[in-house]
This record gives structure tokens, C-alpha cells and sequence, in this order.
């Protein structure tokens, strides 16, 4: 019968250590092994796992607090037999739980800090360290063939489902070839690099060695409140290989590098954002989970209201400088007028677009002569309608759209799913006294030339009369900016989020255009297509434009 028993911090080394992290709440399901809390001393970041599987009753502590040796973190229900580390602290030490069982993190430091271990010359096998004898993919690859390191610099990080490590470098030296890629799967003992090293005669501990020597010699990874002592160091008894759950960062970063503990890389990864732009709050720099939030808050709310004026961390963790604040009546006469709603709504939402999207544009010209001759007889047919080269952009767009899914599609704000999108509303921006909207036609692949231009002409009255409703301008797929009324060659619009493109349209010109034998004046119409590259690759892009430059040049193709 499933009873409640408390899981407890195991032996940490005798001193009081703060929780810098919870990962689990009241309620949750845990397995056997899963992380429960992460410590972090000055020397180490230990991730403490649950000793047995169970639903967490209880949270005993919190962010913040200092936990010593026999504290208890939670109450667990436990299911089936409860092992010894369900037991109390005295009974910790026992090796049945690996990782509660372990000793304190003091001595990876010291071991991964000995000084063999910094002198390499010649090439030297980095190895995989002792990793608990089960293949971990490998996320990670922070350097390149030919890149300098220095000792405990990281190379690569692997995550297995428990635990994220990174693999430092053995010594100082010029990496000289990586044996493996991100997605690769690696186990103890397996060379991952080749170093040159740099250092004096000696041997390097982690140098090539042999498959029985590797794991003692290899970097520490630091387990789950068991900093994997090398095996000699291991208890007497045949204990258990301790898998590492997770890695001693103050071990393997040098001086330079941003200071995090595995799991706040991990949190970091996760919302996309690259530790080496965070600054850390914590002891020594140290980045904490708090600071990558404050981050992510920092640019959003820059990206928000860019006028505001606070200072903004920027790239390379430069802090860019506040807006300028000028006394412009200075230099002469001026006239001051609050921005409008519109542009106060756009200017947000464009600033967020463009900071939180990584845009690509890509360039391309339809060869439209034909289809100029064919709308301006159907205009001559019509002459209660204005129909613009817009509407054909529309069906061509439609048409790319269904042969090129991904561009029908939205990414969601963690960066994990895309959604694609099974119907065809297109987006317009309309140029407004007021400022930009962008009203949508909805379903667009049902409807033909005709019904599209009197829809173009009602949504682009409705703009200027400002009657358009949210309604109106909710629902698009992908938008079209169409200057080619006013002018230009080419621009890079800015992707109207959650859509993943958008096509800027500039002003059709003649130009000689080689047909084979000769110069022939064709009207060429510039199009622009941003696209975010997170969901899209350049080949595609220029795939899409491509297709839609056909599509264009004989409207034929759109029957098809
Ligand atoms: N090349 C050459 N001529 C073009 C053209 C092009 N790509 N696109 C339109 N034209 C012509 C039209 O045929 C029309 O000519 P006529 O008056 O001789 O018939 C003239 O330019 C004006 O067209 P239009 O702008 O009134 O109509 P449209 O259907 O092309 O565009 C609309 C409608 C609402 C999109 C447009 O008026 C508009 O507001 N565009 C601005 C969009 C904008 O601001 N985008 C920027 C967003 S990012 O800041």
C-alpha cells in the first residue's frame, strides 16, 4: 500500500546549501531519480533526485532556503517498496540510492582542478567522461576545428532525460577535429575531439586514454548530489555507478565563459536565449533562472515601447544606450504632437516583430507583361471595379501558400510547434492617414479576380473611413504589402506575427531582360519576401518566391 515518506537532502558535505530551484509542485508524479530541487554551493550545482517514485504530497522548502544534510525537501507517496533512500538521512550514505547516496561536491573541484590535468602537448583524445553507461544525445557544440580553449572550457553539452552536462576540455589547446555532431549519441569513453595541446610534457589526465582509465580520468561530471567520484574513489561494496545528473558549471567554465548551472542553460535554451547576453546576479556573476527572465522581460518590454528610454541589454551583453532625450527647440522651431492610437498599436507590435523574429528577405522579380496586357483588359471589361496588380498577388500567393505549407503556418511562443493552417486568409496593409492596418480577406482561395478586387476596394474604403473591427483584421495567414503604387525596387517588410512571412511588393518597371538572342523589355515586379528563418530555411524562400514569380508571369499556372 502506497504510504507517505520524506525525501531528504542527502549527505551535501556538511554545509548549509540554498535551494536555487524547485521542480516540482504538489500533486506532481515523480519517478524514481527525477530531479526534485537543485542546490547550488560556491563549488557546485547539485540536483537532487526523488529516491523513489510516488505524487509529491508535499513541498517542505522553498527557493531560497538553506538545507543541510538530512533536511527534508517533500513528503512523497510512495508506490510499491519504499528503497533506503526513502530512509532517513542516516541511512543516506547506503548505496541502493546512487545519487542521494553520494558525497558531498567538494571533491570534484579539487579533482578536476589537479594539475596534470591542465598540461597537454600533442594530440590528445577528448573522451566522453563515465556518464553511467547509457548513450546521451549530444545538444550542443560550442566550438569549432580550430578553435582555442582553454582547460575546462566547454565543449559540448549532452542531455540525457535526467540530466544536462557539458563535456569541458580536458586541457588548454586548438581543438583539431570534432568526431561528432549535435544528435549524435555518445557513451563513456567515447573520443568526441581531437586537441592539440599546448601545455608542457606531461601527460593530461583526460589524455587519450585507455578505456579503463577514462572514466577516473576523465572531466567530472557531478551527479545528483554526487559530484561522480572517480571509481577508485567510489564506496567499497560494489555501489552502483552514479549516473550524473547534473554538472559542476564552476568546475568547467573558465574565467570568461557565462557562469550557469545546467539547469538555468537549460531554462535558457528553452526560451532561446543565448546565457552568453544574460548578466548574472548570483555569487561571482553567477547567471540565475531570475536573470534569464529578466532578460526575456528586458527585450519584450524594449521591443514593446522602444521610446520609453530605459537603458536595453543588448547583443554581446552590451547594454545599449537610453533614446536620446534632446531639447530640439534648441536648433530652432518645432511642433509637438502625441502619436495617434495606430501607430502607437503598430510601433509595438512591429518592435516586437522585429526584435523576436530573426527575418530574411529574400529578393526576386516576376515577369508580369503578359499579366499587365490580361488586367488591364479585364479593368477595360469591368469598369465599375479597380483591379489592381494586387489581386493577382493575392491568387499567386494562395497558390505558393498551398504548394509550401510551411508558409501557412504559425510558431508558437516557446519555439517548440508549428501550426500549420488548412485555410487561405490573406492579410493587406493599408496605408491609412491614421496610420497602418492591415484588414484581412478571408478565404481567398475561394474567391475569384472579380470578388477580390471589390473585396480589396471595400476593406481598403473601410481602412481609410477607420470602420474596420478587430474582426476585420484577425485571422490572416500571411500578409502582402503592396507599394507599388508609390514606388521603390525593394524594401524589407517586417513579418506580421504570429505569421511566419510576409511579401513586400514594390513598383513594376520595364527593363531589358535577356531572352536568349537579345534584349527584350519586359515589366518586372519586384517582390520582397520576408520570412522567419526559425521556421523556414533560405532554400525554401527562395523556392516560394521562385514558384511565385511563375505563378505570376503566366497566370495560366493559377488555373492549375
Ligand atoms: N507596380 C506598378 N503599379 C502598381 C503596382 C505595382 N506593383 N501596384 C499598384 N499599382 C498601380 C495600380 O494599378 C494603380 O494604378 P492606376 O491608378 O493606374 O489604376 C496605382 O498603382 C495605385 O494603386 P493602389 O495603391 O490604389 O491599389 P493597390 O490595389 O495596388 O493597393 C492598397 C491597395 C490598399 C494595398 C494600397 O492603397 C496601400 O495602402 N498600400 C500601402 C501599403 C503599405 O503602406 N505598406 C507598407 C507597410 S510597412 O510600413
Amino acid at each position: 500500500m502506497a504510504d507517505v515518506k520524506e525525501a531528504r537532502v542527502p549527505d551535501i558535505g556538511g554545509k548549509p546549501v540554498p535551494v536555487i530551484e524547485i521542480m516540482v509542485k504538489v500533486g506532481d508524479r515523480v519517478e524514481k531519480d527525477q530531479s526534485l530541487i537543485t542546490l547550488e554551493s560556491d563549488k557546485a550545482t547539485m540536483e537532487v533526485p526523488a529516491p523513489f517514485a510516488g505524487v509529491v504530497k508535499e513541498v517542505k522548502v522553498k527557493v531560497g532556503d538553506e538545507v543541510d544534510e538530512g533536511a527534508v525537501i517533500a513528503l512523497v507517496e510512495a508506490e510499491g517498496d519504499a528503497p533506503a533512500a526513502a530512509a532517513p538521512q542516516a541511512e543516506a550514505p547506503k548505496t541502493e540510492a546512487p545519487k542521494a547516496a553520494a558525497p558531498a561536491p567538494a571533491p570534484a573541484p579539487a579533482a578536476a582542478k589537479a594539475p596534470s590535468a591542465s598540461k597537454a602537448s600533442g594530440p590528445v583524445d577528448v573522451r566522453v567522461p563515465d556518464i553511467g553507461g547509457k548513450p546521451v544525445p549530444i545538444i550542443e557544440i560550442m566550438v569549432k576545428a580550430g578553435d582555442r580553449v582553454e582547460k575546462d572550457q566547454s565543449l559540448m553539452t549532452l542531455e540525457s532525460d535526467k540530466a544536462t552536462m557539458d563535456i569541458p576540455a580536458p586541457a588548454a589547446g586548438v581543438i583539431k577535429e570534432l568526431k561528432v555532431k549535435v544528435g549524435d549519441e555518445v557513451n563513456d569513453n567515447d573520443v568526441i575531439a581531437i586537441l592539440e595541446g599546448e601545455g608542457g610534457s606531461e601527460a593530461p589526465a583526460a589524455a587519450p586514454a585507455p578505456a579503463a582509465e577514462a572514466p577516473a580520468d576523465a572531466p567530472k561530471p557531478v551527479a545528483a548530489a554526487a559530484p561522480a567520484p572517480a571509481k577508485s574513489e567510489a564506496p567499497a561494496g560494489g555501489a552502483p555507478r552514479t549516473p550524473p545528473v547534473a554538472f559542476d558549471a564552476s568546475v568547467i567554465m573558465p574565467d570568461n565563459a557565462p557562469y550557469a548551472s545546467p539547469a538555468v542553460r537549460a531554462f535558457a535554451r528553452e526560451l532561446g536565449v543565448d546565457v552568453a547576453q544574460v548578466k548574472g546576479s548570483g555569487r561571482g556573476g553567477r547567471i540565475q533562472r531570475e536573470d534569464i527572465a529578466g532578460y526575456v522581460k528586458q527585450v519584450m518590454t524594449a521591443g514593446a515601447s522602444p521610446s520609453k528610454g530605459g537603458a536595453v541589454a543588448g547583443g554581446n551583453g552590451l547594454t545599449l544606450l537610453p533614446w536620446p532625450k534632446v531639447d530640439f527647440s534648441k536648433f530652432g522651431e518645432i511642433e509637438e504632437k502625441p502619436l495617434g492610437r495606430i501607430p502607437k498599436i503598430s510601433a509595438a507590435n512591429l518592435a516586437r516583430n522585429w526584435a523576436m523574429i530573426p527575418h530574411v528577405t529574400q529578393f526576386e522579380d516576376a515577369d508580369i507583361t503578359e499579366l499587365e496586357a490580361f488586367r488591364k483588359k479585364l479593368g477595360e471589361e469591368n469598369k465599375d471595379l479597380k483591379i489592381t496588380p494586387l489581386v493577382f498577388q493575392i491568387k499567386a500567393v494562395v497558390a505558393a501558400l498551398k504548394k509550401f505549407p510551411t508558409f501557412n503556418a504559425s510558431i508558437d511562443a516557446a519555439g517548440e510547434t508549428i501550426t500549420l493552417k488548412k485555410y487561405f486568409h490573406i492579410g493587406i496593409a493599408v496605408d491609412t492617414p491614421d496610420g497602418l492596418v492591415v484588414p484581412v480577406i478571408r478565404d481567398a482561395d475561394k474567391k475569384g479576380l472579380l470578388e477580390l478586387a471589390a473585396e480589396l476596394g471595400e476593406i481598403s474604403k473601410k481602412a481609410r473611413d477607420k470602420k474596420l473591427t478587430a474582426a476585420d483584421m484577425s485571422g490572416g495567414c500571411f500578409s502582402i504589402s503592396s507599394l507599388g503604387g508609390i514606388g521603390g525596387t525593394a524594401f524589407t517588410p517586417i513579418i506580421n506575427a504570429p505569421e511566419v512571412a510576409i511579401l513586400g511588393v514594390s513598383k513594376a518597371a520595364m527593363k531589358p531582360v535577356w531572352n536568349g538572342k537579345e534584349f527584350a523589355p519586359r515589366l518586372m515586379l519586384p517582390l520582397s519576401l520576408s520570412y522567419d528563418h526559425r521556421v523556414i530555411d533560405g532554400a525554401l524562400a527562395a523556392r516560394f518566391a521562385v514558384y511565385l514569380a511563375q505563378q505570376l508571369g503566366d497566370i495560366r499556372r493559377l488555373l492549375l
